[in-house]
């Protein structure tokens, strides 16, 4: 009798196993929503700038530029792509990712580990500060807290004053990672990141690093009317104000407002 309701106990056990493991799994896609950038708008955009950093604010562009020896950090018009003002980089330095926190630039550099600080008013240089690893997209909270990517699918949280680590987030789409973050920009509570090499932009929550949904932008600028394959791209800006979001990318001729699906 014992014998019998012992052998019970294999499908029963399987059973439970297969409601657990199945109960984690949640599949990748699970209310992931895909949504196809609508372009608004269109405007001139210097197709020499190796588009690494992109901040709006009105009419006024921000960018920061890479490459040895030409990496520039510029101040634009908008509507007409004109540079209003630049400042070179030291040659020894590759700019990458730029943000803007109250009257102070900041610009990493790809692996040289220095972040520069400027004067917004003047964008003269008034500090720099440290990291480790790579540098590669920026962007802040308005507050206190600025997001670093590094190419890896782990975000680093700083301090804007020093440059110390506050915390992590691990962007993960259900159980997967995702890497290759790039440019960034904090759209009304969440975090945006350009994926390189790719024409997609995710929209992470910052608490936990979830994906909460993608935006395609591949066909704004399709990839057969690029001169080269490292013409990616890369620069999500946001204004506050208006609630308007434009996009570029490296020697992109063009800069493009899209459709935000943020918008509040
Ligand atoms: N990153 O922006 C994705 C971080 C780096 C892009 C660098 C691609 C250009 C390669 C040129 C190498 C020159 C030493
Ligand atoms: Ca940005």
């Amino acid at each position: 009798m014992l014998k019998r309701i012992w052998w019970l106990a294999f499908p029963i056990v399987g059973l439970l196993l297969f409601a657990v493991i199945s109960a984690n799994a949640q599949p990748d896609n699970a209310s992931v929503t895909t949504t196809y950038a609508e372009v608004i708008a269109s405007y001139p955009h210097d197709s020499q700038a190796f588009s690494q950093g992109l901040v709006v604010e009105g009419d006024t562009l921000y960018e920061g530029t890479g490459h040895y020896g030409t990496s520039t950090l510029r101040r634009v018009d908008l509507k007409t792509g004109r540079v209003l003002q630049q400042i070179p980089l030291d040659a020894r330095f590759f700019g990458e990712g730029i943000t803007i926190l109250g009257d102070r630039i900041y610009q990493l550099t790809w692996k040289e580990r220095v972040c520069m600080v400027y004067d917004k008013a003047t964008l003269k240089p008034i500090g720099a500060l440290q990291y480790s690893g790579q540098g590669w997209g920026l962007a802040d909270d308005e507050e206190r807290q600025i997001f670093m990517s590094d190419g890896s699918s782990t975000i680093r949280v700083l301090d804007p004053q020093t440059f110390q680590e506050i915390r992590r987030i691990r962007v993960k789409q259900g159980r997967r990672y995702i890497d290759q973050l790039n440019e960034l920009e904090y759209v009304n509570g969440e975090l945006l990141a350009n994926i390189w090499y790719s024409d997609k932009i995710a929209r992470i929550d910052p608490a936990s690093g979830q994906i909460l949904g993608w935006i395609d932008c591949s066909a704004i600028y399709p990839f057969r009317q690029r001169p080269s394959r490292e013409h990616v791209l890369n620069g999500i800006a946001f204004d506050a104000e208006s609630q308007k979001m434009y996009v570029t990318g490296k020697n992109w001729p063009q800069l493009f407002e899209i459709k935000n699906p943020l918008a509040t």
